[in-house]
This record gives C-alpha cells, structure tokens and sequence, in this order.
C-alpha cells in the first residue's frame, strides 16, 4: 500500500505578534514589542505550503486557534462583555491580554504528537495533543487543538484520539517537535526518538526551562503501544537549553532513513546514536537500507548560530518519484545530483543564508555522503521572529493511500483552495498589529468574522465556539 508523510500546517491567524512570551526562545525574546504583519505572516506560511504542493506533497491547512481567549481572561478573573474584559486586561495584566491574543497554534509541530499505524498495534494512526503546559499562551492551545484534529481526522476506523496528558509539570509535552520517526520507507514500521529535557537525574538546564520531560516520552510510548524496540529516548544537552534549543526540532531534523542533527545535541550523544543503529538493524531488519546519521560539529556551526539561522529547523522532502528537478525553483540553489528514491531537499529558512556559518555547514552537507541534493531557501521572516521556523509549522501525519481518503477533504491544498485563502487573507488580516492594537474593541469583531468565513472555505462548519 502507498504511503506518504503528509504536512499539514498551522495557518497562521490573524492576531499573529509579537509579545515575548517564550522563555528560553531567543527570538521571540528578542521581538518583544516589535510591530507584527498578520498579513506577511500568513501570506508567507501559506506560500511554504503551496511550494510543498508544488513539490509533489500532499499538504494540509489546520485552522488557526479562535482569539483572543476570553475564557481564559474570564478564568484569571476578568468579567463583564468581550470589550470590557479586554480593557481591562489591557490596563492590569498587558502579558495576560497578550497571552490569550498568541496565535500560536501556528506552529503544528507542537499540536501533537503522532504515531503512524504500520508502528502501532491496532493499525490506526494515534493521536496525543500536547498539554504544553510550560507557557500559558500555549497550554490554552491544546483543547481547541484535539477538538480541530477529531474533526479533520475523523474516521475511527483509521484515526484513534487520546486525551492529552495530565497537565502537571512530571508530564510536560510539547508533541511532535520532540519526536522524529526514522523508518527505510514509510509503508514499513519505523523508529521513533523521542527527546526530553527534564528527567529524574539532575542534568537540567540552569537558565531556561526544560519543556519536556522524560516521563511524558514513556507515557506517550505507552499511549500510543509502541514496541519497546522500535523506541529510542534521549534527553537534550541542558547546554544547549540554555543557548535557546527549547525543542528538539531546533537543532535535528530526521526524515526517513536520514537525521541530521548538530554534535551537541544529547547528552550521551555517541550512545544514543548507537542505540539508534542497533535497534535500526534489529528493528527493521534493512540491511539495504542502512541508517544515515550525519552529525554537524561545533566546529562547522556553534549551537548558538544553528539557533539563530534554524539550519535544523528546515523541512527534509523526499524527491523520489513526487518532484522532478525542473519542479525545483529558481532559488535551488543547486540541482539535485540525483533523483533516485534517495534524494531528499533541504527547504531552509532564507535566515540560513544570513549566517556564513551555516552557509558552510549546508555546503558540507551537499557534498556528503547522505540524501541531501538539493537545497531552497523559503522566507518565513514573520513566524521565524517568533522561534517559528518550516519545520514548526508542520505536523507530519504518514498516512497510506486509504488512511488520506479518510482526512477531512476540505483542508487539502491545491490551487483553489490556495487561491481561496490568499484572498481570504487579503480581505481579513491586518497589515500591522502592536502591542496597542490588541485593546482595539473592533479586533475581536475582526477576527470573528474572518474565521467565520474561513470555516466555509475548509467546509468545517460549527469548528469555533461562537459559531454554535
Ligand atoms: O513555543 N513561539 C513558539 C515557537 C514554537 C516553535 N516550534 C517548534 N520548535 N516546533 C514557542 O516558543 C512566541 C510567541 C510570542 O512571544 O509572542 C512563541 O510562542
């Protein structure tokens, strides 16, 4: 049967800004209180999307999160009509206001966290939403997020939900950002690593918070009954914690039989990649297909640059039999040396091409021994300000040819629907939104009646509260 990773990324809403409320992510500290373009911002995530489709991808739209969050201010004590809270708010608690305003649920990969069927017992795709409970601005997310993922991947037949995990500090989670399935192709049951930052022992960051923990990783490994085989759990150099690697996905990325990842990673790096090498070869028993790990040294890119270029944080996209070369755009900067079921394409946030180090690092990497033959460059500038780079956007579900024709059909992209929405967010979104702007009585309004028509574009109606 015919199987395929699918993205599907988090449209970036119309209250996108920048309140720097993710301790421990660097840019987002650093774009406090800049002045914000929803509009750039969801016109660029909307055009990563489409280069996706054009690269042969089967891609998918995730409705954006409806804020601000008023029952959220109406739980921190906030009372009175939508305007009335918000003034107040914005007068005594500016962070809360901000905090229910985050258009967060951009970034998918932290959604949930996602096991394919050919790796779970009962053949169904599994799902867990994140509790991200270590920022608030997130943890309101997660139940708008299992409520959106039901509805778009509805079919029990083929789609099992769980609750998220309990919201206590033991089993913090931030989904899919932590967990990479390597597998030699995905019609065959794959491996998954998970990755934590906070576990019993005492190796814990000392300047930002741990956002997972290992007890989370067991739990989801449990939930999901993955074999204990096909599991590898590693936890993240504190260090690197502490210099902004606040998830996984900021400083390693895995697609198939491919993980790239800096040198700096894990703690206990050299024995978390052989433990991925010995249960590689028990567990898929592929001797055609070896495990291909390429480490990125310090040397070549320092973890404070992979965190401000993201180099690690680009999408790794399978070429084979999905995109010819002369699909590839102008900005490849090379073309791929081969088309074979091995070549895969870096899509790299154009910051990489900013940083002379990781610059580098990418030209090392083309000249390797490993998948990567072709590299493009994608400006997502507006989320990349926030700590959101490609790989943040996008959940991957692996979805065989059956499995897809059971996702809800409406939020597929393709070129209607594409159009659809650049004019959706031509006619709805700001130009700017600041700090100020989110007192303005009139953007909730706004915003209501943009979602309100988004969910007739992705035939989801009654998806928002206020709609029922
Ligand atoms: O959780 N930024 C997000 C970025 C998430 C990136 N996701 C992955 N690495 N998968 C976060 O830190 C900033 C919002 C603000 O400051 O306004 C923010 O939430």
């Amino acid at each position: 049967m015919h199987y395929q990773e699918v993205n599907f990324d988090g449209l970036i809403g119309p209250s996108h800004n920048y309140a720097g409320l993710s301790p421990g992510n660097i840019a987002s500290d650093q774009h406090r209180g800049r002045v914000a373009s929803p509009r750039q911002a969801a016109l660029q995530g909307l055009e990563k999307m489409w280069r996706l489709v054009q690269l042969g991808q089967v891609q998918g739209v995730l409705p954006p999160a409806p804020r601000p969050a008023v029952e959220t201010l109406q739980r921190l004590g906030f009372s009175g009509s939508t305007p009335e809270i918000i003034g107040q708010a914005y007068k005594k608690a500016p962070h809360l206001l901000a905090a229910c305003y985050s258009a967060s649920t951009m970034w998918a990969a932290n959604a949930a966290t996602v096991s394919a069927s050919r790796d779970c017992p009962d053949g169904r795709v599994h799902f867990t939403p994140a509790n991200l409970i270590t920022t608030l601005h997130r943890t309101i997310e997660t139940d708008y997020s299992a409520a959106m993922l039901k509805r778009i991947f509805n079919n029990p037949d083929h789609f099992c939900h769980h609750p998220p995990l309990p919201c206590q500090a033991d089993y913090a989670d931030e989904g899919a950002a932590n967990h990479t399935r390597l597998c030699p192709s995905h019609d065959q049951p794959g491996l998954s690593l998970l990755v934590y930052g906070r576990g019993n022992d005492h190796q814990l960051p000392k300047i930002y918070p741990a956002r997972q923990t290992h007890a989370a990783c067991e739990a989801l490994v449990r939930q999901h009954q993955l074999s204990s085989d096909h599991v590898v759990i590693a936890q993240q150099n504190p260090d690197a914690i502490d210099q902004g690697v606040f998830h996984h996905d900021v400083i390693g990325v895995g697609h198939r039989n491919f993980l790239m990842l800096h040198a700096e990673a894990f703690v206990n790096q050299r024995q978390v990649l052989q433990q991925l090498q010995q249960q590689w070869q028990q567990s898929t028993h592929s001797r055609d297909e070896p495990l291909i790990i390429t480490e990125i040294s310090p040397q070549l890119l320092s973890v404070k640059e992979a965190v401000s270029s993201y180099l690690f944080n680009s999408q790794l996209i399978s070429l084979s039999t999905q995109a010819r070369p002369d699909q590839l755009s102008e900005y490849s900067i090379r073309a791929p040396h081969n088309t074979d079921e091995q070549s895969m394409l870096l899509l790299a946030p154009s910051n990489c091409l900013a940083s002379s180090e990781a610059q580098h690092a990418i030209d090392w990497l083309m000249a390797g021994d490993n998948p990567v033959s072709a590299v493009e460059y994608i400006d997502l500038t507006q989320s990349m300000n926030n700590g959101g780079g490609p790989a943040c956007l996008r959940l991957r579900v692996p979805l065989s040819r059956a499995e897809q024709n059971a996702v809800h059909p409406g939020i597929i992209l393709d070129y209607t629907l594409y159009n659809r929405l650049k004019n959706w967010i031509n006619k709805h979104y700001r130009e700017q939104l600041n700090a100020e702007d989110l007192a303005d009585p009139c953007l909730p309004v706004e915003i209501q009646a943009a979602l309100d028509e988004l969910t007739e574009i992705l035939v989801l109606p009654g998806l928002y509260p206020f709609q029922v």
